[in-house]
This record gives structure tokens, sequence and C-alpha cells, in this order.
């Protein structure tokens, strides 16, 4: 046995699959996808060949955040079924030997959950499970001079209060806001109405671990949990000082003082040993992530990190410009988190998500469709650590060509803009639209294509997101009906990480790291002497030109076997050769 049992684990061994349950498949016309949806596509997601299912938040919710500002955790949404379609799902899961975990949103809750309606009214069990403060008293003479604006804040015009820190919402303005009633201000990270839990009361994570046990009772295999190292706030709520910080305040909410002492609390008291956890590690480095990883971590399993999805961030550093990104930096973001991760670690392998536009058109290319998809999903399955698919991935799906605002449904969105425009950032409607193409978390969001039909076999009803109008080409339909698809490709990929262990546990080596173009590794197993037993070699063409590969020594004459390869059949040998648009090719190294 080349790997040792004591790194062995499920969740390193599975491919898991994302479902954004809004927009994968609509049972009752509403427009709006369910439950009993999902139930109806556990076959596809088995043929498929995936081992787990994260499902976005089906609770209890005003869907200010679809899903995210969670009102009852306890519950199931309405519009997606009842706990008994839940439980039908989890049944039918777990007898196709698949698993299931769920999303853990427990950094703020909806203003709906009745913890925060008890805490804005004053309750004194509940006044403190929120972070609620005083403002700053502002002076008139910063009023006359027109450096205060109280409608910035939403306040009346005879105010003269600021928010208690200078901290902004990652869905942009103030992360705080003023409640009427209690005359205090309440922090909040994200959407005024997803208003921010205060771990620091110990009732609080009472209430979460409690919740949380409740779901395992269930039988669910584990969580992804939410944003959860912005959880710790540090005490005194200073302004922030990074100018660069993602947004302003970052440099003192992200993991904060006591963050892993919650993280271990969670995992110590709530999480079963064989559970799966993925942490969401907003602007995460890699010596912070070893912390809560690992042997000697916090228990989490893996981790979510961000730092591939900032590289095309614009020149003023934020989410909202765009930039240009390259191969070299995406190789060496990605090289950077296998290398610090390997064996102190385990990495979340992803290109795309709900909140993330499509692959395809970020990083590869809409005119080499079905190249690009599979040269992604190649990268993506021959890394170390556990690949993600998100819906529609499997097929290709690209980003929406937006035409208007109006198509637009995410707050994340609609908020930013808003900001942006009040600051006068946008030249003209089409620079806004190019913006909202390339950037919006609606991209991911547009109904799951699953046939040409009118809705893309998506509903009976009026999709609650335009339906992409390539539907009649990137559809699950005419997908499977292809041999040579890009479905039939992520199908082989996951048959061969499941044979394969060194694509597993198989340590990662860059080769050509200069290479513009070219994206050159290998993966090595070693027996127990150190001695090489199994090793890999991927080769990437990263780009839409054909480029000649020149193969290292030490790889070069290799190999007696082509493991997988997007252009049907190639050479068996390692040699010099050119590579065509977007090709890419696993051997097996003798
Ligand atoms: O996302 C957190 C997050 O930091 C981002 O990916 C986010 O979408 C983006 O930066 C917006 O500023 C998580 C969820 O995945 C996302 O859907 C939620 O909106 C967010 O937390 C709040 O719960």
């Amino acid at each position: 046995m080349t790997v040792p049992d004591h790194e062995r684990a499920w969740w390193k061994e599975s491919v898991v699959y994302q479902i954004y349950p809004r927009s994968f498949n609509d049972t009752d016309g509403d427009g709006v996808g369910d439950i009993p949806g999902v139930v109806e596509k556990l076959d596809y997601l088995d043929d498929l060949g995936v081992d787990v299912v994260w499902l976005c938040p089906v609770y209890e919710s005003p869907n200010v955040d679809n899903g995210y500002d969670v009102a009852d955790y306890r519950a199931i949404l309405d519009t997606f079924g009842t706990m008994a379609d839940w439980e039908t799902l989890l049944a039918g899961l777990h007898s196709r030997g698949m698993k299931l975990i769920m999303d853990l949103v427990v950094n703020h809750t909806s203003d709906e959950h009745e913890w925060f309606v008890d805490s804005r009214a004053g309750d004194p069990e509940y006044e403190d499970f929120y972070v609620w403060r005083d403002g700053e008293a502002v002076p008139e003479s910063e009023y006359e001079a027109g450096l205060y604006d109280p409608a910035e804040y939403g306040l009346p015009r005879d105010a003269r209060e600021r928010p208690p820190n200078d901290w902004e919402s990652f869905f942009g303005g103030p992360a705080w806001t003023w409640d009427e009633g209690r005359e205090e201000w309440y922090l909040h990270l994200f959407d005024e109405r997803q208003p921010d839990l205060n771990w620091e009361n110990a009732d609080v994570r009472e209430e979460v671990f409690e919740m949380m046990e409740w779901w395992f009772d269930k039988g669910i295999d584990g969580f992804r949990m939410d944003v959860i190292n912005l959880i710790s706030k540090p005490e005194g709520l200073p302004d922030g000082e990074d100018d660069e910080a993602i947004v302003r305040g970052a440099d003192k909410f992200v993991n904060g003082p006591r963050v892993h002492e919650y993280v271990r609390a969670i995992h110590d008291e709530a999480v079963p040993d064989d559970a799966m956890t993925v942490g969401e590690m907003v602007e995460m480095s890699v010596d912070e992530a070893k912390r809560f990883l690992g042997d000697d971590g916090d228990g989490m399993s893996m981790a979510f990190n961000f730092d591939h999805m900032r590289l095309d961030f614009g020149p003023d550093g934020g989410r909202w410009s765009k930039g240009e990104w390259s191969v070299r930096e995406l190789k060496e973001t990605i090289t950077r988190w296998q290398g610090g991760l390997d064996g102190e670690g385990w990495n979340s392998l992803y290109l795309n998500n709900h909140d993330e536009p499509r692959m395809v058109s970020r990083f590869g290319s809409e005119a080499y469709r079905r190249e690009s998809a599979t040269l992604l999903a190649t990268l993506l399955y021959t890394l170390q650590g556990t690949p993600y698919i998100y819906q529609g991935e499997e097929i290709g799906m690209t980003n929406y060509p937006f035409e208007s605002l109006e198509e637009v449904r995410d707050v994340d969105t609609l908020r930013n803009v808003e900001e942006l425009e009040r600051k006068g950032r946008f030249t003209s409607d089409d620079d806004l639209l190019d913006l909202v193409r390339y950037r919006s978390r609606d991209n991911a969001r547009t109904p799951m294509q699953w046939s040409a039909g009118p809705t893309a076999g998506f509903t009976d009803g009026e999709p609650w997101l335009p339906v992409n109008p390539n539907k009649s080409e990137v559809n699950v339909e005419s997908a499977r009906a292809d041999a040579s698809s890009i479905w039939h490709y992520y199908r082989d990929l996951i048959d061969l990480r499941h044979d394969e262990d060194v694509l597993v546990y198989g340590t990662y080596d860059l080769l050509l790291p200069e290479h513009d173009r070219l994206w050159v590794y290998t993966r090595t197993l070693r027996d127990a002497e150190g001695c090489v037993a199994e090793r890999t070699l991927t080769v990437l063409n990263f780009g839409s030109e054909a480029v000649e590969f020149e193969p290292p020594t030490g790889v070069a004459g290799e190999a007696d076997e082509v493991l997988i390869a997007n252009y049907g059949e190639v050479n068996t040998t390692v040699e010099a050769e050119t590579l065509r648009p977007w090709e890419a090719r696993v051997y097996r190294l003798r």
C-alpha cells in the first residue's frame, strides 16, 4: 500500500457536485427549482459518477441573498418543498452510495430570524445575539463643510451620527445599519438584511452547535461553512487600516482573534469524526489555512481559498472592476497552494461556483468551448485536493449575455453597481453592462440546461432568471448523446480519479515554471522507502494558439500510457510536439 491508511479519507477520494437548488430543476412550474427536482435527477448524478452533493441553502428565508439569509435553520423553504422531500433526497442519495453536505450559514442570519426579531425588540435573552453598538457623534461643523451626509447612512437630515467604525459591506456601502427602535447600529458584513451574529456570546455558539447536531442526527455527512473565517470580530471593532483590503475593515474582521477557538469548538462540539467540513475562507493565505486544516488544525477537512479568484480584479484591486489575468499567475497561485498544503491540509479544487462567473467564459474560451472546458477539467482532476463541479460545468455552460440590469436579480451585483454609479465609475451603459456580463454572480445562476426545449427543460413555467440563449447547443440531452462531449469527458475523468490513487494523493511538482502558455506537472506517489511507485504527467496548452512543447529532461521519452486526452488518440510517448489549442493530456510515466 503506497498510501498509508491514516492519510486516507473518503472526502479526499470524492468528487463533489454543487447544486444551487433555485436554478437546478423545477417540478411544480413556479419557475424556481425545488428539492423534488433534485430527487428527479439523482440517477443523472449517479451516472455522472459524483460521490457527494453539496446543497446550497434550502432553509426558510426571505431570499434577499437567495437563502444565504436564513430565517429558520430547521425548516425547509416552502418554494423548495417540505422536510419530507428533503428526507427523500437524503435517502435517495444514500441508497445510491452518495453523500450529502449542507450549507452552514452562521456568520449572519436573516433579519427575519426570530433571534434578530427578539434582539431588535430588546428581549434580554437575545439582546446580545448580534453586534449592536452606539454610533459616533458628528460635529455640526463637519456637516456644514459638506463632509458628512446623513442620507449616506439612511438617516434623517437632522441626524448627526455616523456608524461605530468605517467597515464596509461586501455588497457595497457601510457595514452598519441604524435601528430606530433600539437607537443603535447593527453590523452586517453582507446585506443590511443579513445581520452578523455575535459569536462572543456563548449562547449563540451553543445554539449553532445544537442546530448542527440536529442536522447530523438527521443523517447528513457534512457541512460547507459559509464565510467561516469572518465569525470572530476583534474587541473594540477598530477601523480598518489597510487601504488595499478587499472591503474596508477586512484586515480587522478576517481571521479575527478568536476564530480558531470557535472553529475548533464547532468541530469538537458538533461535528462527528467521520464527517466532511469545507470552510469558505475569504482572503486566506496558505499559512493561515494550515491552522484550520490537517492533523494539528482545528478539525476542518478542507478549505476554499480565493487567491485564484482575485487574479482578474481591476487596477483598484477590487472585485467590481476588471483586470487581466495571466496563465503564469494562475499557475503560480495554484502551485503555491498545491505545495503549501501537501501533507498539511487539503485543497478544494474549483474554478467556478454560484458566486463566480462560468469558468469557460473566464479562464477558457467560448470559441473553443469544448476544448477549453475539458482542459480546465483536466487541470482540476489532476491536482491534489477534492474537485468540485458546479452544476452545468459538466456541459460547459457559459456566462449570460445580459442586455440590461433588469435581467439581474443578484443583490451583490445590484448593490455594488448602484454604489459605483453613485461614485461615477461608469462612462456609459455599455461600460456598466460589460462589467455585469463579466462579473455578476447571476452568470452562474441562470437555469440548468437540460434540453433544447423552450426553458431548457428547467421548468414548465416562467424561469426566475432567463435561460441562456445557447441552450439549443449547450444542454445535457445533446451532451449525453455525443460520445465526444464535455459531459463524457467529465465522466471519464471522474472514473480516472476513482481508479488512480496517484491522482488523489500524489505530490504535485511543476515543470517549465517560466512558460507562459504551457502548464506541465507531475504527480508522484512514493512507497515507504521513498522510491517512486507511481507517477503521472499532465500537459496543458492553456490558450487558443498552437504551441511547441519541448519535454523537459526527466519526462522526455517516458510514458507508456495516455490516461486521458481531450483531442482523442495521441502518441503514448512524451516527445517534442505541437500542441493544439487548449490541448490537454495526462500520461502515466514509467
Ligand atoms: O460568499 C462570500 C464571499 O465572500 C463571496 O464569494 C461573495 O459572493 C462575494 O464576495 C460578494 O461580495 C458567501 C456565499 O457563497 C454567497 O453566496 C453569499 O452571498 C455570502 O457568503 C453571504 O452569505
